[in-house]
């Protein structure tokens, strides 16, 4: 029987290029080759497509530097006139087709890749892909839509101010005003951002300033939200197979362990690990466990989402989950959140793999 070729698109424009790399041999690692072929492209930051052979690539923090696709060695086009959906690289000057692609794992995060944009061109382009639709990935992406979403399904978010451009650019003292009236201390966000960059905590005004500068660095539109007191739980969220619910992982807690170099911080910001620990399940009653696993699929359906999500909450002093926000691409390495969850609840990386790959498989294309 024929392999399903998967088409493993990472690297990319954005900020998290190096560990979108890493993600990508993970899944190249854990992928079942009995069943699929892989067919890694590597994406430069200048958006250039370059076709690695899967038995060659690999991409670790092993060395300590950040992996990085440079050089076009091979390069790669998807090739859809006439629908085709072929693989085509140029090997010595000439066209070389690797067949037609049966399935997409679009590993990229950020502006062009996890809002959206390269979901509607797998859309146009007919073919199955790994993960969130347009419309949960642009949501995802969005700080401010995905509180919108969440209100709307009766899920509680904390207090938060939106400052919009224009509005706020013909009048910054009311916007700062507007955030002030939330109380200190106060968490500044770019509203879409791939990851924690541009984000600041302030305690006053002067700081209050300053971060929204810089977080207006990242993105137009910035959220202002209070601080909320309490623990960080979450949540894994997997689709259901055809009319099934959407099923959530054991909630894990995120414990604080320190950590203090740029490297470490790297490690914990991208890679989930190092500065913090992952315990799983969280050390909750099963009433408060079972209700946040509850709240993860209703957080999960608000945005729309397909494949896969990490929901993030606050269980606040008085036993109340405030959620925080829903990641539609979360890292993704054996050692992430999101797998290692999934692992606690008895679904290990290879078969999440296999699980997502199934489910990009099974879905309708181009109907909703
Ligand atoms: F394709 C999936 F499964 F939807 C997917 C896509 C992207 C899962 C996870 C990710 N995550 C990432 O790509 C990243 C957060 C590691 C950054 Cl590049």
């Amino acid at each position: 029987e024929a392999k399903i070729k998967v088409l493993l698109l990472f690297g990319g424009v954005s900020g998290e290029h190096p560990i979108s790399c890493i993600t990508a041999s993970s899944v190249l690692h854990a992928i079942d080759q009995d069943k699929y072929e892989p067919l890694p492209v590597g994406i430069t930051k200048d958006g250039q497509w370059t076709y690695l052979p899967a038995d060659e690539y690999q991409a670790d923090l092993g060395n300590g530097e950040l992996p990085e696709i440079t050089e076009v060695g091979t390069p790669a086009r998807l090739d859809v006139t006439g629908g085709t959906q072929e693989l085509v690289v140029v090997q010595d000057g000439q066209d070389v087709s690797l067949g037609k692609i049966d399935v997409v794992f679009p590993l990229l995060h950020g502006p062009f890749g996890e809002d959206g944009t390269v979901q509607g061109l797998l859309e146009i382009a007919a073919l199955p892909y790994v993960g969130p639709g347009v419309l949960a990935s642009a949501v995802g992406m969005d700080k401010h839509y995905m509180k919108l979403a969440f209100k709307a399904v009766g899920l509680e978010v904390g207090p938060y101010v939106v400052l919009d451009n224009k509005k706020f650019s013909r009048d910054p003292e009311a916007g700062y005003d507007a955030a002030e009236a939330l109380g200190y201390p106060l968490f500044v966000k770019p509203a879409r951002a791939g990851s924690s960059l541009g984000i600041t905590r302030v305690t006053d005004r002067e700081g209050l300033i300053a971060a929204v500068d810089e977080a207006r660095n990242h993105d137009l539109k910035v959220v202002i939200e209070s601080a909320i007191a309490g623990r960080e739980i979450e949540c894994a969220v997997l689709e259901g197979h055809g009319n099934d619910p959407a099923r959530a992982s054991y909630p894990g807690e995120i414990v604080v362990t320190g950590g203090q170099d740029e490297f470490y911080d790297f490690e914990a910001k991208y890679m989930d690990r190092a500065a913090s620990e992952l315990s799983c399940p969280a050390d909750l009653s099963e009433e408060a466990i079972a209700e946040v696993r509850r709240q993860a699929v209703i957080a999960f359906d608000a945005v729309d989402a397909e494949g896969l999500s990490r929901v993030d909450f606050f269980y606040t002093p008085e036993g109340k989950f405030v959620i925080n926000e829903i990641n539609t691409m979360p890292g993704f390495t054996p050692i992430s959140m999101y797998p290692q969850m999934w692992d606690k609840t008895g679904l290990p990386y290879p078969q999440l793999v296999d699980e997502l790959l199934t489910l990009a498989l099974e879905r309708p294309i181009g109907l909703r």
